[in-house]
């Protein structure tokens, strides 16, 4: 990103040796507790690792290979303790949550000490950014002493849903660039990737049993007749679940049901109440024709997705959508209406007949998901319409209102509220100088504002169901990967901060001056990020 080199004092002189930026303590996300001690950590030729268990090695590998990249130096894990070292101990003992950590800095070695691989994982990657910002360099950079200011270190994350949400849907991302992605959010210690696999406008994953899908599905016709597509195989998303994995990321799927399906229903017609034939939807907005709540076809359907999907995916989680599905070609269809009868779904005052037909579509998925696949379900908040599925946790987009409801109702809520920052796709500028975007406004502050809980569900005790916070990165006017980066970044610092500190810990002016710190590491990582520009006078 040579714009962003430009953040530095020493843009004239070229690259960043000076190391003129910003060298305090610069963690982000803000740890519990961090006390800086005298003196400091100096990573030379004679660094080495120790593991205390084969999973504790695997994590120390991991560090080791990047600071030998950045370096030069031949740094390696052993069992043994070493001098001048970097100890990682697995202590199931410790005071802390599942992902938290301890990490001692000192200047005669480094301890980092946790419950499990993913604690010593986030206590490495807090370490790393007391390194100079060059450690994250993709190849040597000479010339730079390797210390860390010395520290004591207790930290663990305020929620256990750090997420992100990527759309290859509307504009397909690559394998390399979800994998360039993952580095980043691993960086800041997001440990899920909702990845929204199906939409009107293209189907992107392979199904074996439904070819058409990705021949037919993950194609559209876009402006003057060029034809638009991408899809994975199952190979490639074993690939990148596993290399999420090891970034102790969660990959959540999410297959759109009962509407966003028309590129499904454009391979598979039958699958709609009509079943006209159609194409996938070529410009964006929500879509009439949806899956048919009447026929047994979509049911099938689904289930024999599902089949290839959870297997693919071994989170606890699957998200089976049902945002934005009109009703309206579900009240002119014959076989809707006798399953409404037949199932007894009446309207009552707070929910149409239809509403209640959506319900029991999910609920079905949902009895299916679980008792054949052992997974959980994740809809969006329009999935409490018509009655929530008993197992189901919301994603609160609507606003907050989804989310509180749900946990009113003793469900798990994840927070993604479109009226409050986490709409990432939104401008994050003035829309006079900014690249098209759906609208909205959410600068890098107000998305940093945001805090999960609302007082209405503290004050009631029941905030505990309000399991962390997601941001969204829908892609309709990201025609390009540079342009999902600069929208993404540094807003998703932002959303990891959110996540992980302590309410109390916030403090933005403070995340302004780590930012700066944060920056050369994404350049480092050749990321597109988003530098804020002054308001255009009118
Ligand atoms: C609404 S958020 C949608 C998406 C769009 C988005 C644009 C949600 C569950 N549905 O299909 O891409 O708005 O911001």
């Amino acid at each position: 990103a040579g714009a962003a080199l430009c953040i530095l004092a020493s843009c004239s002189e070229g690259p960043t040796k000076q190391m003129s930026y910003n060298q305090g303590i610069n963690v982000i996300p803000t740890p519990v507790s961090l006390v800086q001690n005298e003196g400091s950590f100096k990573l030379n030729k004679n660094t080495a690792f120790s593991a205390s268990t084969p999973e504790a090695k695997t994590v120390a590998e991991y560090f080791a290979a990047q600071m030998n990249l950045a370096t030069g130096y031949q740094i390696t894990v052993s069992d043994k303790a070493a001098s001048n070292g970097i100890a990682l101990t697995i202590d199931e003992t410790l005071d802390v949550n599942d992902e938290g950590y301890t990490l001692d800095v000192t200047p005669n070695g480094v301890t980092v000490k946790a419950k499990n691989p993913q604690g010593l994982f986030y206590g490495m990657q807090t370490f790393m950014q007391l390194l100079p910002a060059e450690i994250e360099s993709q190849a040597v950079v000479n010339g730079i002493a390797w210390t860390a200011p010395c520290v004591t270190v207790k930290d663990e994350p305020r929620f256990g849903y750090r997420g992100i949400m990527l759309d290859p849907c509307r504009h397909f991302i690559p394998v390399e660039n979800v994998k360039k992605h993952l580095d980043v959010l691993a960086l800041f210690k997001i440990n899920r990737m909702h990845w929204h696999l199906t939409d009107d406008q293209g189907w992107r994953i392979e199904i074996k049993k439904y070819p058409k899908l990705t021949e037919i599905g993950s194609k559209r016709i876009d402006g003057e007749g060029t034809e638009y597509g991408g899809f994975y195989t199952q190979d490639q998303i074993k690939e990148i679940v596993k290399y999420a994995a090891d970034r102790f990321i969660t990959i959540v799927p999410e297959i759109e049901l009962p509407g966003h399906e028309l590129a499904a229903i454009a391979a598979y017609p039958e699958l709609s109440c009509k079943g006209e034939p159609t194409t996938p939807r070529i410009i964006w907005g929500v879509e009439d024709i949806v899956m048919c709540a009447g026929k047994e076809e979509p049911f099938e359907f689904m289930q024999g997705v599902f089949d290839e999907v959870a297997p693919l995916f071994p989170g606890e989680y699957i998200h089976i959508g049902g945002d934005e599905c009109p009703k309206i070609s579900w009240k002119n269809c014959p076989l809707c209406q006798k399953r409404i009868r037949e199932e007894g779904l009446k309207a009552d005052k707070e929910h149409s007949a239809e509403e209640k037909l959506q319900s029991y579509f999910v609920q079905r998925m949902e009895k299916y998901l679980a008792e054949k696949h052992g997974k959980k379900i994740i809809g969006w908040d329009e999935i409490l319409e018509g009655g929530l599925a008993p197992t189901a946790t919301v994603m609160s987009w609507r606003g907050e209102e989804g989310g509180i409801a749900a946990a009113n109702l003793g469900h798990e809520a994840i927070m993604t509220p479109s009226s409050n920052g986490m709409y990432i796709d939104q401008f994050q500028g003035d829309p006079k100088i900014e690249p098209v975007s759906i609208g909205g406004y959410d600068p890098l502050e107000r998305v940093y504002a945001y805090n999960p809980t609302p007082d209405t569900l503290v004050a009631a005790g029941k905030d505990h169901f309000i399991k962390g916070v997601q941001s969204n990165l829908w892609s309709e006017y990201m025609y390009n990967t540079d342009l999902l980066e600069y929208r993404a970044y540094p807003r998703v610092l932002a959303v990891a901060e959110i996540g992980w500190t302590p309410l109390a810990r916030k403090d933005y002016k403070d995340f302004e001056r780590r930012l700066d710190n944060a920056l050369v590491r994404l350049d480092a990582l050749n990321i597109n990020y988003h530098i804020p520009q002054p308001e255009q006078p009118n």
